[in-house]
């Protein structure tokens, strides 16, 4: 499966450990994680990234999405670029999205995100030892997501 991640950035760089905890993980399931740009992990040329215009990141951000089967969002913090990104996935691409964030974190998670109840997206907290088994979880339900909503062709 080709995962779109969405992280902070501008937003703040403190859970980039978790970030890359998560793309190992993925990574190790298999998948196909598309936004290496976020953990900086992987990337052919990281110094090409830093030379990116917003224009260009943007571009090339939605052309990663195009190709999404599904968006994993950690939100623990508040970032407009992820905010952008869930509501991108949900309203235009139609595709599941999983939203994470720290549970003790929780105040300071937008109630856009809490209270959102689109029938493709779920929202979890997570201590840190349960986030591989709660991903997990979500991606195996997968299949059966795809079959309640209308997928974008
Ligand atoms: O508002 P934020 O910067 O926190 O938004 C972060 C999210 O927006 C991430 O999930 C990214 O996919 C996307 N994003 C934000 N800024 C960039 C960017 N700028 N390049 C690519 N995607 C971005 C330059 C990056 C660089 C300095 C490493």
């Amino acid at each position: 499966m080709k995962i779109y991640f969405a992280g902070a950035i501008y937003g703040g760089r403190e859970k980039l450990k978790t970030y890359i905890k998560i793309q190992k993980f993925l990574e190790s399931l298999g998948h196909e994680f598309l936004t290496k740009h976020v953990t900086g992990v992987g990337m052919a040329t990281e110094e090409t990234e830093f030379r990116k215009t917003p224009r260009e990141s943007f571009a090339r951000n939605l052309s990663l999405m195009a190709q999404a089967d599904c968006l994993i969002a950690e939100i623990t913090l508040p970032s407009l670029g992820v905010g952008y990104e869930i509501a991108y996935a949900l309203h235009t691409r139609k595709i599941p999205v999983l939203a994470l964030f720290e549970k003790d974190k929780k105040h300071q998670v937008s109630a856009m995100m809490r209270g959102n109840t689109l029938p493709n997206y779920q929202i979890l907290g997570y201590e840190e030892g349960e986030l591989k088994a709660t991903i997990k979880n979500f991606l195996s339900k997968l299949r059966n997501f795809k079959f309640q909503i209308p997928i974008s062709k």
